[in-house]
């Protein structure tokens, strides 16, 4: 993170995020505008327009909450987020999103939302095949 705080205070960055289920779907959002905050902010997510590739938009709601891992509980919810969910990321309270959750084998509703969730996409319990988030300088 702290690699992409340093690029994204130098330059404009938009964000790529590409998934896909285990039908072989493809689906995306793009956010025009991506940056995060230095570590003294919490890596604080700074994400804005939204463009629909099929996946809905998940990340708005994250959107100015700070970076949450097992062991630094930075998110908007009373318990840590990362225990509950077994991931980290920029949760709210808590999300909807979890592109570092448990990797499941699609549909698996057994413990809720701990999979790699894009709830706008396909819910909270299934946990998609791939999910990547890319960035690059606005031209
Ligand atoms: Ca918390």
């Amino acid at each position: 993170l702290e690699n992409v705080f340093y690029l994204t205070q130098r330059k404009r960055y938009e964000l790529m995020v590409n998934m896909e289920d285990f039908d072989g779907n493809k689906v995306f959002a793009r956010y025009s505008s991506f940056s995060i905050d230095g570590e003294s902010d919490g890596y604080r997510l700074n994400v804005s327009g939204f463009t629909n590739g099929g996946a809905g938009d998940a990340l708005s709601y994250h959107n100015g909450h700070k970076f949450t891992t097992l062991d630094k509980d930075q998110d908007g919810a009373a318990r840590n987020c990362a225990q509950s969910f077994l991931g980290a990321f920029w949760y709210n309270g808590c999300h909807y999103a979890n592109p570092n959750g448990v990797y499941r084998w699609g549909a698996d509703g057994t413990i809720f939302a701990v999979g790699v969730a894009w709830h706008q996409w396909k819910g909270h319990d299934y946990s998609l095949k791939t999910i990547s988030m890319k960035i690059r300088p606005v031209q």
